[in-house]
């Protein structure tokens, strides 16, 4: 029994059309970590809160959920369908234990039938995300969390039904094209628990369009393994722009003809080849442009509502996208619904990534693999917009990082060849209408080692600009790639950069985490990427931000390379993309960033997201036209001190977008607070929008002596302020400024940076000692004696007092042996 989802755009619901699915919703909850019962809903996790916290790591262990179900008809079959449990499930009923399941992203069927009773039967589900070494993924990028995430159903069966397999109805369909167009569909089956009539059994087979109204329709006699075939006429094709689906029906009839099983697919005609002049869909090229996207959500972990999933693909679909990217697993039935109604061409994979073991565990490891992978498509071949399907992840990434010695390594590349051979050999077989992908690293061990042969389109994670390199090095890459491997369509499966919204740099640098920076690098990428023919897709990384437990980062525990935030409110490159994407829709508006320019310089750099000439004006000049160059534009601009309008015309002299920008010079004698930070050439925007300068943008505050910048990107304990910790400047003398007579407060803030831990990711920033900051600072502010000590590292320490000034604020060492190192310093005038 398949549930039967219709979807519109924003609204989406659940069609029983059977009574015998049922969601089960309400569970009691306790783990070993809390072992006391309490209701949960479905979906469910325990990681929200212990993956973004201060303590590193978050608890992973077992978790046991029990319910109680009531079974009114007994001689039915009655399956618990589970849509997705983190990561290992073990199932009993009334205590006998039922089955069991490996792997935290595929969906799979428990078959009760022999343990239920009429009435009451408690149900008891085991969960257990402890680290399993055979049981992909062993590591990633990405927090493993634990639970119940996705939707479970009790399914109750005529004896004789559609057959199970791999967590599906073990139904395959293929709408097919010839060469005149003409549809085809083909079809093939399986029956259960066959009884001795079931030679008088019949399927039927109704193939409605998009009004339901019926178009074709076959019955046949049917053995334990069935095939159908149906030729349509004309059919209307699938595509993005045009995501025409039909509705598959599928009916077993019983020897009376009573309907006793019911199976419901849409599907889409479409017809497509990746060459290395492009990608083409039925017979037209088109440039396969969009984003990645993992499951999770702000607030929520991976238990994330359906109705909150689609949303996102809407707004993937919003942005122009006309190709997603469901890295690095299998994600909801609900996204691949999504991505068929929506028109979005999707590429799945299993989460095979980084390494593969090369310890006693392998054999069970490949196993699982082959189980996961045959799961993945079995759930979801059937989706036209289904096309790339992937098994690996940057494999040799783990080796790579850890380089270890050469007899060490021939073993791991002796398993993942092996590896990447069965899974591919595997997914050519059960997905022949389909093409098959792989996304690696940017590093020449997968062509040394042929692994980047095996797939019929190779994947590129490329990170020039970020990670290692300039972003214009993108194209020289790809140029030689393709030099080398004239056949290989490729498509770029990553790149991104981190960007924080409340960090802004008019100036933006690699590994600044400003969004300026970020709307630099896409551009850059895309104009790179556009015309090469034989690159025929670009998945950028990633839609939204995501949680990964063991990064640093503005916002720790965030892979913040998302265009949109982790609560899904874009960032500013995502109205960029949506302006080259979607030329026909007009869009004009301001990039946002500071509400305030506090700088000694009233010049400021405004950037337009733009696909059209606009005119600006600012406060009472004269409109100023302005060109667009690939979706923007950047022009200076003069501010004058307090407000200043900014508006926006399209030619027509409609306004599209107007801001209010304050202009404020860094000193004291108007405003009453003045926020420093040390160590970096960003602004920050703080959780009390208090804005934090840099320190060169001003000229109140001087430092003396040659200071050095200490930088860290690791989470700086009890703050949601990291970026102002993150960064110190050291060897200082003195600070001194000159300030009008007054009392003020004044806060000095510290944090003891140590050596970072590289992470795996950032391949070729093997990160410098930090360590040169003091636990204990003597400093003297006015004369007046302030002990900092014993600082935690990685914490942060503030230190206020205040002060009478006549004219200089003064902060000095207090030892002329010592030096004071120091993150950020906040004035405030108390008149
Ligand atoms: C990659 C990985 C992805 C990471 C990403 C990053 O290449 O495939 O899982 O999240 O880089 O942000 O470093």
């Amino acid at each position: 029994m398949n549930k039967f989802l219709s979807f519109t755009v924003t609204l989406f619901s659940i069609t029983f059309l059977f009574s015998q699915e049922v969601e089960i919703k309400k569970w009691n909850f306790y783990s070993e970590k809390k072992p006391k019962f309490q209701p949960v809903k479905i979906p469910h996790t325990w990681n929200t809160i212990d993956a973004f916290d201060d303590e590193p790591g978050y608890w992973r262990g077992k978790g046991t959920y029990t319910t109680q179900l009531n079974i009114t008809k007994i001689k039915k079959v009655h399956y618990i369908h589970f849509n997705g449990v983190n990561q290992q499930t073990k199932v009993w009923i009334n205590d006998s234990y039922a089955g069991q399941h490996k792997g935290g992203y595929t969906a799979f069927d428990i078959d009760i039938s022999l343990y239920v009773k009429k009435g009451t039967n408690k149900i008891t589900v085991e969960v257990d995300n402890t680290n399993n070494e055979t049981i992909p993924p062993l590591e990633a990028d990405f927090t493993f969390y634990g639970g119940i995430y996705r939707s479970v159903y009790l399914c109750e069966e005529e004896t004789t039904h559609f057959k199970k397999s791999n967590g599906a109805d073990a139904i395959k369909i293929d709408a097919l094209l010839d060469n005149d167009w003409q549809g085809e569909v083909q079809l093939k089956g399986a029956i259960s628990n066959m009884d001795k009539q079931l030679l008088k059994h019949k399927v039927r087979l109704n193939i409605k369009d998009a009004t339901n109204k019926l178009i074709a329709t076959i019955e046949e006699n049917i053995g334990a393994e069935f095939n159908l075939n149906v030729k349509l006429k004309n059919p209307l094709l699938w595509s993005p722009q045009t995501p025409n689906l039909y509705n598959v029906e599928l009916n077993l009839l019983d020897v009376n003809g009573k309907i006793i099983d019911i199976y419901h697919q849409k599907i889409g005609f479409r017809k497509f080849e990746a060459t290395t002049s492009g990608f083409n869909l039925n017979g037209k090229p088109i440039k396969l442009i969009g984003v990645n996207r993992h499951q999770d959500f702000e607030g929520l972990g991976n238990a994330v509502p359906i109705q909150k999933q689609i949303q996102d693909l809407v707004m993937i679909k919003n942005m122009g996208s006309n190709f997603l990217r469901l890295a690095h697993y299998p994600q909801d039935k609900a996204v691949y619904k999504a991505a068929d109604s929506l028109g979005l061409i999707l590429w799945s994979e299993i989460p095979v990534v980084n390494n593969v073991p090369i310890n006693a565990n392998y054999s069970e490891y490949k196993e699982n693999c082959i189980q996961m992978q045959k799961e993945h498509i079995d759930q979801n071949y059937n989706h036209p917009s289904l096309i790339f399907i992937g098994y690996m992840n940057e494999i040799f990434l783990r080796m790579y990082f850890n380089n270890p010695e050469d007899e060490i390594k021939q073993k791991i590349i002796k398993n993942t060849i092996d590896l990447a051979q069965t899974l591919e050999d595997l997914t050519r077989k059960e997905a022949p209408n389909h093409i098959t992908v792989m996304a690696i690293h940017g590093n020449q061990i997968y062509n040394e080692t042929k692994i980047a042969n095996l797939p019929m389109v190779l994947g590129w994670n490329l990170y020039q600009g970020w990670y290692s390199g300039q972003i214009q090095d993108l194209g020289i890459f790809l140029d030689e790639e393709n030099k080398k491997y004239p056949n290989r369509p490729l498509i770029i499966s990553e790149y991104g950069v981190d960007a924080d919204k409340r960090l802004h740099n008019s100036d933006p640098k690699k590994m600044d985490f400003s969004e300026e920076y970020q709307f630099k690098y896409h551009p850059g990428y895309y104009q790179q990427l556009k015309n090469r023919s034989y690159v025929i897709g670009m998945t950028a990384w990633n839609f939204a931000d995501f949680g990964s437990e063991l990064r640093g980062n503005p916002i720790p525990h965030v892979n913040q390379k998302g265009l949109v935030n982790f609560d899904r409110t874009p960032k500013n490159i995502y109205y960029w993309y949506k302006a080259i994407l979607k030329p026909e829709e007009k869009l004009s508006q301001f990039f946002k960033d500071l509400p305030t320019h506090i700088s000694d310089s009233p010049k400021k750099k405004i950037i337009i997201i733009s696909n059209q000439k606009v005119f600006l004006k600012v406060n009472d000049s004269e409109k100023i036209e302005l060109q667009e160059n690939t979706g923007l534009i950047e022009t200076w601009i003069n501010l004058k001190e307090g407000s200043n309008n900014l508006s926006l015309y399209d030619e027509f002299g409609k306004l599209q977008d107007s801001t209010n920008l304050i202009y404020q010079k860094p000193d004291l004698t108007k405003s009453n607070i003045l926020s420093i930070n040390f160590g970096t050439e960003n602004y920050f925007i703080d959780d009390t929008n208090q804005i934090w300068i840099p320190y060169n943008q001003q000229s109140l505050l001087k430092v003396l002596d040659t200071v050095q910048n200490v930088n860290s990107s690791s989470n700086i304990k009890n703050t949601t302020n990291d970026p102002i910790y993150q960064s110190s400047i050291s060897n200082v003398e003195k600070i001194t400024a000159e300030l009008p007579r007054g009392d003020y407060e004044v806060t000095l803030l510290f944090s003891l940076l140590k050596k970072d831990k590289s992470l795996v990711y950032e391949l070729n920033n093997k990160k410098e000692d930090a360590n040169t900051v003091l636990s204990n600072q003597n400093i003297k502010i006015n004369g007046k004696l302030i002990k900092i000590e014993k600082l935690n590292p990685f914490d942060k320490t503030d230190c206020t007092i205040t002060i009478k000034v006549e004219k200089d604020l003064i902060i000095e060492t207090a030892n002329e042996t010592e030096k004071i190192t120091i993150s950020g310093i906040k004035i405030k005038r108390l008149f």
